[in-house]
């Protein structure tokens, strides 16, 4: 099965769990209650008829108590959306910092960059100096989770990608052949890591 590991990452209350829900779900919540440690959510994309990549959705808790949780999240992962809230410009320095971590890490993730929140920012945006090295080469998306903006348009990006750059290997299913492997249906699952105590 064509299977990726995708984690979101950015300051508390940016907008990562919006993204998230809005990908696995198409809903949006208005009161979204601040993610606990880390949440996992799985779900198919369908790019066509005979090619179909299955996300594992991590959404990690912005909140400074799990910082040190976040790399064991992102070590293995083929995808980090690394998220800031652009009605905050003061979220853009730790959605850099998470930038630079990742891209430190050994076999670096491919690595997106989510502006949230669009519905809240008039046009044009401007794009903060620091983040201008990544708005030229696609990978900086300008997302609503609101208001149904740019989510899943970015997450069949990513999975076309992953396809064409073969950074996960192709399944293709066919009509006559029976699935021995099943995944569960698409379900939430607040994880906390063992090590933190609240
Ligand atoms: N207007 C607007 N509000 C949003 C959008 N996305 C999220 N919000 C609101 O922003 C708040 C925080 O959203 P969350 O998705 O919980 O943020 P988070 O980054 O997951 O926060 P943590 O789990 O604490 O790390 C919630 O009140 C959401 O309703 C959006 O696209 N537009
Ligand atoms: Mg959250």
């Amino acid at each position: 099965m064509l299977s990726c590991k995708v984690v979101i990452l950015g300051q508390a209350n940016v907008g990562k769990t919006a993204v998230a829900l809005r990908f696995l779900q198409d809903k949006f919540l208005e009161d979204q209650p601040a993610t606990i440690g880390a949440a996992f959510m799985a779900r198919n994309i369908e790019l066509d008829q005979d090619t179909k990549v299955h996300v594992n959705l991590w959404d990690l808790a912005g909140s400074e108590r799990y910082k040190s949780i976040a790399p064991m999240y992102f070590r293995d992962s083929d995808v980090a959306i690394i998220c800031y809230d652009l009605t905050r410009p003061d979220t853009v320095p730790r959605a850099l910092e998470f930038v630079r971590v990742v891209k430190e890490t050994r076999n670096p993730p491919l690595l997106y960059i989510a502006g949230c929140k669009k519905d809240l920012v008039s046009e044009p945006y401007l794009m903060p100096e620091s983040l201008r090295d990544y708005a030229c080469d696609d990978h900086i998306h300008l997302l609503s989770a609101k208001k149904n903006i740019g989510v899943h348009a970015l997450f069949e990006q990513m999975a076309e990608k992953l396809v064409r750059d073969k950074r996960i290997e192709t399944y293709r299913m066919q009509k006559d052949v029976v699935r021995l492997t099943s995944f569960p249906e698409p379900e939430t699952t607040t994880l906390c890591h063992p090590r933190c105590h609240f």
